[in-house]
């Protein structure tokens, strides 16, 4: 009997952990575990535990589909390639190459996302982005501002050997489960563990200090902590002289903080506001662990720059154990940003605003032109996609209908759309609203390499064949290219790794041979001798001049406060056994068991005064619309604050969707609402 072992790694989260597929017959049958992987050592968490009840399931999309009124109808692959790319040069020739919008998925591969980013600039528009627009777009530019690259600077394993973990606006025990079981080495071996967020969750649990920081004050706890540092002469002044610049500046900046002023900007008593800064500056090794808590506000980007900075004083970086680690989300939104898929960046995060980099890659291409950028974000598309200015939109692997905020205004916008190709596995939300549905290859149906937070780049070779007449996204792609008369000259992944290796530097010395093996490599790896990069920022940041700056920040208040008509701060994020639109999640019978219908966690004080018990169903209204969910009455938000999960339809109809000027994410953290008992 042919029963194959093939490895693998986990489609979900960035942690990127590795399996094993049992396949048989050219079927995915079972899984094993993968002890030998050195970031998760065969463990994997409920949703690693269940993908084979997605990649089996008998809803995923088989054919193409196009639209006739309100119905889909079957239709061959090549009437399919046709309609997508008439629609793409339709609207190019009539409103020119920059109402062509290109969404990139950080589910696919770097050569499918490669590939994408090339298809589109080659046309000639600028505008292509990914879901990190939504996540850890404050990373990529303010971490970037601050060390000179927006990447985690550490890895996983090295967290056992911190003495102290400082998670801010992270909850890695659902979002990032396996990540837990270093933490918890580092605790077992000593290590003083410091949780801020606003809620209990089972991180604070693991907490020896829980900051219950008041939502959207994250600056005003960082400067606090600052001031501490440098008031008791916790400071690494050796390190800030020699690595770094602006510490002038933060001595200006922190001249007015008081301790009292912090503990009634932030709730936290100022008692625990020294402990913490005592632990974190104090200890021989800190790592800051950091995700959507600090990234999903109007001001994300300068709490990623005042996370950056607290390190930087204190010299907790650049050494094992001590570093900035942004948790990233998707399994491949690290690689997707190396490859390119972002406004602001042509792959290896060359400036597409510098006609430099645009040189660089006419030269590679071959392209006698190419679009100078940023091209518009992800949340910009769907403004001008209202204003008609985005009349085509191929999106890959992302659901907006359902991820966006406000996303009322979403399907506002790809209803005027003049064409919306979706590339999917799922019919999901968005497809629904799709022209033409294109059928897609699941992560174990195709080659390719997958960077995980730890910018650890690892190959799977294809396990099983395809559903039905679904595809690799990289035939797709470049069937749609070759009838716009473009070669994008990468049929095969392992063609398009190699055209990487050529110009995106981190990824130089990544031959598939390499990257294959059990674990990969982690970038930079320049060339084919270099062994990969633990740790960043040993000796130098990535400015030119090996220095970092240090920023000097100040707090803005949210985009929206609560008023008399909207009395409570509505937050919203994630539960362990959902993943994000939830279209694979919610497919998976073990995991929809465990949590299946879309809840909101009040304070038994809150739904007291409301009138509201446990498991009532009731309505939460912003000014954006209004959603039903049942209501979980818990100490685990205190007063005045209520939470959400998003991964059912109702929670981002009434999000907010004001915008962090710098990075464009829109601020899922803090909108104000009002909830009304039903009947
Ligand atoms: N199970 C599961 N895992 C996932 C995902 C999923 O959907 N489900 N999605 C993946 C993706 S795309 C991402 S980006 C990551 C995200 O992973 P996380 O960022 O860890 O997840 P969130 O639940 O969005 O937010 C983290 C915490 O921030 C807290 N928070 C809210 N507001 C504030 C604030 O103002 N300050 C502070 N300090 N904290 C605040 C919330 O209470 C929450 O506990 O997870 C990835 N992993
Ligand atoms: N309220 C609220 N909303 C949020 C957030 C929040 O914290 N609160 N977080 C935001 C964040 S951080 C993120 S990253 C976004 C996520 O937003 P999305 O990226 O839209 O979410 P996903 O569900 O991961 O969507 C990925 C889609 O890819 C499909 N897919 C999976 N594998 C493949 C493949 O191999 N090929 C193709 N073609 N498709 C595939 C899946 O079926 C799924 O529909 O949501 C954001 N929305
Ligand atoms: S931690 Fe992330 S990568 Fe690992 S099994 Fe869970 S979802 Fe998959
Ligand atoms: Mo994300």
């Amino acid at each position: 009997m042919s029963t194959k072992l093939m490895p693998s790694i986990c489609p979900y989260c960035a942690v990127g952990c590795g399996l094993y597929l049992v396949v048989e017959k050219g079927k995915a049958t079972g899984i094993e575990y993968m002890a030998e992987h050195p970031t998760n050592e065969g463990a994997l968490c409920p949703k690693g535990n269940a993908v084979l009840e997605f990649l089996n399931h008998e809803e995923r999309l088989k054919y193409p589909l196009k639209r006739i009124g309100e119905d889909f109808v079957r239709i061959s692959w090549d009437e399919a390639l046709d309609l997508a790319a008439g629609a793409l040069a339709r609207n190019k020739k009539k409103h020119g190459a920059k109402s062509l919008g290109f969404m990139v998925s950080s589910r696919c591969n770097n050569e499918e996302d490669y590939l994408m980013q090339k298809l589109a600039r080659l046309l000639g528009s600028p505008n292509v982005d990914n879901c990190a627009r939504l996540c850890h777009s404050p990373t990529v530019v303010g971490l970037g501002a601050v060390f000179g690259t927006g990447a985690m600077t550490n890895n996983l394993l090295d967290l056992q050997n911190s003495q102290c973990i400082f998670a801010i606006g992270t909850n890695f025990t659902e979002a990032h489960p396996i990540v837990s079981r270093w933490a918890q080495k580092a605790k077992d071996n000593g290590a003083v563990v410091i949780v801020a967020d606003p809620r209990i969750t089972s991180t604070s649990w693991m907490a020896d200090i829980h900051l219950r920081i008041k939502p959207g004050s994250d600056i005003d706890l960082l400067r606090g902590m600052m001031k501490v540092i440098v008031d008791e002469g916790m400071i690494d002044q050796r390190f800030i002289s020699e690595r770094t610049e602006g510490f002038a500046e933060l001595l200006a900046n922190l001249s007015d903080v008081t301790l009292e002023k912090t503990a009634e900007l932030t709730g936290v008593p100022a008692a625990d506001i020294i402990k913490a800064a005592r632990s974190y500056a104090k200890s021989p090794a800190s790592a800051l662990l950091y995700s959507m808590g600090i990234t999903q506000h109007v001001c994300g980007t300068d709490n990623v720059k005042a996370c950056a900075t607290i390190a930087l004083i204190s010299g907790q970086i650049g050494r094992p154990g001590a570093g900035v680690m942004p948790m990233r989300g998707q399994n491949n939104v690290q690689g997707n940003c190396d490859m390119g898929g972002m406004a602001e960046f042509y792959p290896g995060y060359k400036k597409a605003s510098d006609p430099k980099s645009l040189d660089f890659f006419k030269a590679a291409w071959k392209a006698d032109d190419l679009p100078l950028g940023p091209g518009l974000t992800a949340t910009e598309m769907t403004e001008a996609a209202l204003e008609g200015r985005i009349k085509a939109l191929y999106l890959i692997g992302e659901d907006p209908v359902i991820c966006d905020a406000n996303i009322n205004k979403t399907r506002a916008a790809l209803d005027k759309l003049d064409f919306l190709i979706v590339q999917e596995i799922f019919m999901t939300a968005t497809a629904k609203m799709a022209d033409l549905i294109l059928p897609a290859a699941a992560w174990a149906e195709k080659d390719g390499s997958y960077t995980s937070m730890e910018r650890r780049v690892q190959w799977i070779d294809q396990a099983v064949p395809a559903v039905g007449e679904a595809k690799e996204g990289l035939w797709i792609i470049n069937e749609i290219g070759k009838r716009l008369g473009l070669d994008l000259s990468g049929t095969s992944a392992e063609d398009v790794l190699k055209e990487i290796n050529r110009n995106v530097p981190q990824y130089g010395g990544m031959t598939k041979e390499r990257i294959s093996k059990i674990g990969g490599l982690r970038w930079p790896c320049p060339d084919e001798k270099h062994p990969g990069t633990d740790i960043l920022h040993r000796e130098r940041f990535s400015h030119p001049n090996g220095k970092a700056n240090i920023a000097s920040v100040v707090n803005r208040p949210p985009g929206e406060q609560t008023s008399e008509m909207y009395p409570l701060l509505l937050s919203t994020g994630r539960i362990v056994v959902h993943y994000n639109s939830g279209s694979m999640t919610r497919r998976s019978p073990s995991l929809l068991e465990r949590d299946f219908e879309l809840y909101v966690e009040i304070n038994p004080k809150d739904a007291a005064e409301l009138r509201v018990r446990q498991d009532d169903m009731v309505r939460v209204k912003t000014v954006r619309g209004e959603t039903e969910a049942r209501a979980r009455v818990t100490e685990k938000v205190k007063p005045g604050m209520v939470f959400m999960p998003f991964h059912w339809q109702g929670t981002n109809i009434i999000t907010s969707d004001a915008l962090d000027p710098v990075s464009k994410i829109p601020e899922y953290k803090m909108a104000a609402c009002r909830i009304e008992a039903m009947g």
